[in-house]
Formats: structure tokens, C-alpha cells, sequence
């Protein structure tokens, strides 16, 4: 099982700083864009070519092999993750970066085998980091190791707060009240606009907790075992076990940061599911 993940992986990695050329070359082109599921969810020429740069890649090698792509989702393809080997790909996670020429944009790629991580790779090709995780053997930014920080307490913590795509009256009467909540109990906030880097800066220990409503399973499916690998806890925003289709999920240095948040938050349950 060992030797088949080191080739799932090298194979995966060699296939995503490929495509990581089309997003770096591109990042200060003019894009065409097209509006998904409305409000400001676009996607582009490119995150589709990546998409398919990868699953023609990993197909051709591992055929049994299944995928959960955002773009192959969105043009109709099954959401489900059975336990055979599954790629669950977001091709340009952080599109409307991608769409500014804001360079904080990245593709993110995991496995799951039997519904639980094995690989992560989040690779930013505009600031060439790339984040990668084997399950047990640690999380990396350029092959060199990460972990998260030690802070246990929301005081001390500079938190990552995301408003996603979507204007929904509903969401955003929670994520205010959820922002006038933590303003004067953190150090500060910050957002980057890709669910995969905000998940990537808790596991360098540059952000100490990260928890997002409306997010897809394609967002964090390697940054849950990168952040896993470097410490960190990933959870459900009311705490307690993640369910990846939940569209919502919280990641932290330690649990208790996790928890003293988890008792802070309005909750807000993203339909529908993934
Ligand atoms: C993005 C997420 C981000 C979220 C945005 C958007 P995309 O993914 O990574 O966390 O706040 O609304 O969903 O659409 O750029 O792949």
C-alpha cells in the first residue's frame, strides 16, 4: 500500500506543477468568466483545462481511480465518495483571485481511499508554495516540515474569517453577527479568498484558526490532512466530527482554540448539501 501511495503521488504532483503553469502564466492575462451558481461563483477557460489536465492524467495511469472535480460537479457529474480511490480536485481554488490577478490562488488535490485522506497537494504556482501531505508522514511547504502554532487561546489568536460567493440575506445576518462577535475577542482577522491557503496558513502556524459556511468538499480536501499532518484539529464548527458534505468546517491550531470558538459562533447549516 506504501509503494502505491509514493506513485499516486508522484505521479499527482508531477500533473499539478504542470498545471500550475497554465494558472502562472495566465494570472495577469484578460479571462472570460462565467457565473456558476450566481452572486460572484465564476469559473474560467483555465480552471476547466486544469481539471481536466488532471483527471486525463491521473486517469490514464490509475484507471480504476474515481474523481470528484469542482468543474465536472458543476457540468452534472456525481458528488459521492465511495471507498475506492477518489481525486477530489478544486482546479483554481480562489477563482475570483485568479479573475483580479490577486496571486493567491492555488489547485488543490486529494485522495481519499476508503473515504479517508492519504495525499494532499496545495500548490500556489503564482508564489511558487507548494503544500503537500502523506497520511502519518508529516505536512511540508517546499519540502520543508510545518506545523501549527501553539495557540490555545482566542485572544491570542489571529483568526482567518471567509465571506464566500454567495449573497445570501440569511448568511451574511451570521457572518455579521459571527464578525462583530470575534473583532474585539482576537488579535486580528484575515482572508485570502482560497479555502485551500486560508487551511494552509493554520498548518504553517501563520494563522492559528480557520472555520468557513459554504465551502465544498473539492475546497478542503487536502487541506484537511495538511493541517491534520501538522498538528492541527479539523472539525465541525459546532464541534465534533466533520461530515465533509456539510459544506461547513472549522480547522485550528489546537483543540482548545477550537472549542472556546465553537462556543462563540452563530451556526449556519449551507443547503443544499454537497
Ligand atoms: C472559493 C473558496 C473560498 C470561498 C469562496 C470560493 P473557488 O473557492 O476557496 O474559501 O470563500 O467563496 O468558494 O470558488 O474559488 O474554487
Amino acid at each position: 500500500m506504501e509503494n502505491d501511495i509514493e506513485k499516486f503521488y508522484e505521479v499527482a504532483l508531477d500533473l499539478v506543477k504542470q498545471a500550475g503553469t497554465l494558472i502562472r502564466d495566465r494570472l495577469n492575462e484578460k479571462k472570460s468568466v462565467e457565473i456558476k451558481s450566481g452572486d460572484i461563483d465564476f469559473v474560467t477557460e483555465t480552471d476547466k483545462q486544469v481539471e481536466q489536465l488532471l483527471i486525463d492524467g491521473l486517469s490514464q495511469t490509475f484507471p480504476s481511480h474515481n474523481f470528484i472535480g469542482e468543474e465536472s460537479v458543476a457540468g452534472g457529474a456525481q458528488c459521492s465518495l465511495s471507498d475506492d480511490p477518489t481525486w477530489i480536485i478544486d482546479p483554481v481554488d480562489g477563482t475570483l483571485n485568479f479573475v483580479h490577478g490577486f496571486p493567491h490562488s492555488c489547485i488543490s488535490l486529494g485522495l481519499f481511499i476508503k473515504k479517508e485522506p492519504e495525499i494532499g497537494i496545495i500548490y500556489n504556482p503564482n508564489l511558487e508554495q507548494l503544500f503537500t501531505a502523506k497520511r502519518s508522514q508529516g505536512a511540508f511547504l517546499n519540502g520543508k516540515r510545518i506545523h501549527v502554532s501553539d495557540v490555545t487561546k482566542l485572544s491570542d489568536s489571529l483568526i482567518v474569517f471567509e465571506n464566500g460567493t454567495s449573497r445570501d440575506v440569511e448568511k451574511f445576518k451570521v457572518l455579521r453577527e459571527n464578525y462583530q462577535t470575534l473583532v474585539p475577542l482576537t488579535q486580528g482577522m484575515r482572508s485570502l479568498g482560497s479555502a485551500a491557503l486560508n487551511m494552509t496558513m493554520v498548518a504553517m502556524g501563520g494563522a492559528d484558526v480557520y472555520f468557513e459556511y459554504g465551502t465544498h468538499i473539492w475546497d478542503i480536501a487536502a487541506g484537511e490532512l495538511i493541517v491534520k499532518e501538522a498538528g492541527g484539529v479539523f472539525i465541525d464548527p459546532s464541534g465534533g466530527d466533520v461530515d465533509r458534505m456539510s459544506r461547513r468546517f472549522l480547522c485550528a491550531s489546537t483543540q482548545s482554540l477550537a472549542d472556546e470558538l465553537c462556543k462563540k459562533l452563530v451556526q449556519y447549516y449551507p443547503v443544499p448539501r454537497d
